[in-house]
This record gives structure tokens, C-alpha cells and sequence, in this order.
């Protein structure tokens, strides 16, 4: 099928103009797709799920659907913009499903674009790293309610970072491709950081901690600004909702929009972690969340910062040693690049720990 006849196969007004491949994600294939209707421009995202990630698509998509239904009534309770902050989901007309299937058996799905709306890969500018925070502890928040055990778990263990640590053994131990011998600095290192990078699991093994729906993917590039104001609109990318821990969501960001570089930078002399990026964002999304967090999940917030940065380095190096089959890779190496970039920042996130302590306590 052409990617005209799959927009074709969703419920969609108006008549197919073109498409554009987009470059960015480094699981799914992605798709900008332009519409006319009277006249007037529309723009779609098509996307095809990568199944050897996404094992279970319709489970994906469910999960998607329920999530961003419940959100939008939330917002709708609000008389907000439903339209701006939620992603929508079209339905395929042959059988109402959120998801249409090609003649390989490949799944792909369709978003309306919001209008007039931009993603920025790399942020310089502080009310956009702060929009950030707000939108992503916004999301946390109009989820509050949501049971998050009734979502599926669409890859168990994601952000388990003993389970990355157990793979990540397993590759170095059967070494495939005889590849750990390139790669042993980085490997101590992170075997280094491993009991640290571990507790925040641990207190979850143990129950310490609440399970929320977390988004588990929160690069500053899964939210959308108005091009014009600057204001942060809806979270995009819900493929990874599960249930989860909101330090992941917390952490997960802040090592991405607040690294100096972007993750796979290879100048690692100059990846630090950047203190107002840290803050403004932290300011966003802290300011949403407080009232719902307990003590321990305030007191290791930043421990989640350190955790992610770490299992993303650890994910990064076992897809190396395991032939780079999981991330889209643009050269031989490149998770080897992202690891190092990410073991740069961790080792900065550890140098920074108190500061980074001292800020998050001004905004409880
Ligand atoms: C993947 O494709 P993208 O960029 O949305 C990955 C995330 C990583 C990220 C690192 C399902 O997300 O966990 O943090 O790459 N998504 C999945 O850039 O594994
Ligand atoms: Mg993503």
C-alpha cells in the first residue's frame, strides 16, 4: 500500500496532497501528511509501529485511545482547548479501529497535526524548557484519577533499571560480535553506577513507591508549543503510557532537554548538565505535581534523573553489543556515541547532586 492509500484507509475529510518522511524517533517511522479540505490545509501524522519494539500493537493503540479519551475530558472539564492540548487518534474506516494494517501485516496509525503547532529537538530558551515541564506534569496530573493497572504493559520491565542491568550482563557475557573489547571503559564505568542507578527500583520492588501512569518517554521533542505564543500544548508520543514511577517521567526529561549537547553528541569534553535547564524545567513540572507527591517520591526525584540517564547509557551499550537491532542507528557506533554522551552527563549529574537537591526543594 502507498502511504496515500493507508491516509485514504482512515476516516479522514478532504483530499491527500502529499507527504514527507520525518527524521526524528528512533523506534517508529514517521510521516507528515498534508490535506486539503474547502480549501483550507490540513496536516496529519502517519505512523508506522515498529513491531519488533511494539510486539503488541493493538495493545499500544488501546492504551493510546483510553489515555487520551480520559485526558480529554479532563481538559473539556476545564473548558480548555481539547483540540490544542490532546492528541487525537483517527479510526480506519473499514472497521473503526485505531490502527490500519498494511498487506505485510505492518501497523500504522494517523494523529491529527495540531495546527500551527512546533516540536523542537534542542531547547535554548527557558519559557520553552519551563513549557516543557508544565505540559508533562499537566499530563501527570489529568491522569491522576486513571487506574494505571488497567493499562497494558506493552514492554514489561521499560524502565526497570536492575532488568536493563541484567541484559546488559547477559550481552557482555556472550559478547555475540566481540564487541565488549571495544567498549570496556564504558562498560566499568557503568558497572560502577550500578547500585545507585538501581535503588530507585528498589523502591519500587519493595512497594516504597506509588505507581502512577507515567508517559515513560518524556524528550522534550513528545511536546507541542504554539508557534506563534510559545505556549506548551499537548503531550505527543503516548506509545510508552504504562504505569511507572514519576521520577522516571521527571528523569527521563531532564536528561534530554537538559544536557548542554544532544544525546549523541561525540564532543563528551562538553556534555554537562545544564543548572537553568535543570530549574526552569523542574519549575514547570514540579509546580504541577507537588500536591499529589509523597515524601519519598519528592525525596528521590533526582535520583530518577541519575537512574534514567544511566539505564538509557546501559540500553544504549547493550543494543552495540548486541548488533545494534532496538535503536535506529545512522552509522556504526552511533549507540556507542549516545553511551558515552549519556555516561558524561550521568557522571555530571553526580558531581551536581546537592545543587540539583537544594533547587528542587524551592519548588515543593
Ligand atoms: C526511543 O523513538 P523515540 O526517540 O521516541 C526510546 C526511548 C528512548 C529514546 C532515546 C520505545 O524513543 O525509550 O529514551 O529512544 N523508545 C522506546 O532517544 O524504546
Ligand atoms: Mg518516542
Amino acid at each position: 500500500m502507498t502511504i496515500r492509500e493507508l491516509c485514504e484507509s482512515f476516516d479522514i475529510n478532504g483530499k491527500y496532497v502529499n507527504c514527507l518522511e520525518l527524521g526524528t524517533g528512533n523506534i517508529n517511522s514517521t510521516y507528515l501528511v498534508k490535506y486539503v479540505r474547502d480549501d483550507v490545509e490540513r496536516q496529519f501524522i502517519l505512523q508506522r509501529i515498529n513491531k519488533n519494539v511494539f510486539k503488541e500493537p493493538e495493545k499500544v493503540m488501546d492504551n493510546i485511545v483510553r489515555v487520551t479519551n480520559y485526558v480529554r475530558e479532563k481538559v473539556e472539564q476545564c473548558k480548555l482547548s481539547t483540540k490544542k492540548l490532546v492528541m487525537r487518534a483517527f479510526l480506519s474506516k473499514a472497521d473503526g479501529k485505531p490502527f490500519v494494517i498494511d498487506d505485510n501485516g505492518e501497523y500504522w496509525r494517523c494523529y491529527r497535526f495540531i495546527p500551527n503547532s512546533i516540536t523542537y529537538d534542542t531547547v535554548t530558551d527557558l519559557s520553552i524548557v519551563e513549557g516543557a515541564g508544565t505540559a508533562f506534569g499537566r499530563f501527570q496530573n489529568y491522569l491522576h484519577g486513571f487506574d494505571a493497572q488497567s493499562l497494558y504493559t506493552t514492554i514489561p520491565d521499560f524502565h526497570n533499571t536492575s532488568v536493563r542491568y541484567q541484559a546488559f550482563e547477559k550481552a557482555i557475557k556472550d559478547d555475540p560480535l566481540s564487541r565488549v573489547k571495544r567498549v570496556e571503559n564504558e562498560i566499568e564505568k557503568l558497572m560502577s553506577f550500578k547500585q545507585k542507578a538501581c535503588l530507585l527500583q528498589d523502591y519500587l520492588d519493595k512497594g516504597e513507591l506509588p505507581i502512577r501512569v507515567t508517559h515513560n518517554d518524556t524528550k522534550c521533542n513528545n511536546v507541542s508549543f504554539d508557534k506563534d505564543t510559545g505556549e506548551a500544548l499537548a503531550v505527543l508520543d503516548l506509545d510508552t503510557v504504562m504505569p511507572g514511577a514519576v521520577a522516571h517521567d521527571f528523569g527521563d526529561a531532564i536528561r534530554f532537554i537538559a544536557n548542554s549537547l544532544i544525546e549523541d553528541d561525540t564532543d563528551v569534553e562538553n556534555v554537562s548538565l545544564v543548572i537553568e535547564k535543570y530549574e526552569a524545567f523542574t519549575k514547570g513540572f514540579i509546580t504541577q505535581v507537588k500536591q499529589s507527591l509523597t515524601e519519598l517520591e519528592k525525596a528521590t526525584m533526582n535520583l530518577g534523573v541519575f537512574a534514567m540517564t544511566v539505564e538509557l547509557a546501559v540500553r544504549f551499550l547493550t543494543d552495540y553489543l548486541l548488533g545494534d537491532t532496538y535503536f535506529k542507528t545512522k552509522h556504526p557506533g552511533h549507540n556507542v556515541d549516545r553511551a558515552r554522551n549519556q555516561i558524561a552527563l550521568a557522571e555530571d549529574v553526580l558531581r551536581k547532586s546537592a545543587r540539583l537537591d537544594e533547587i528542587i526543594k524551592k519548588y515543593y
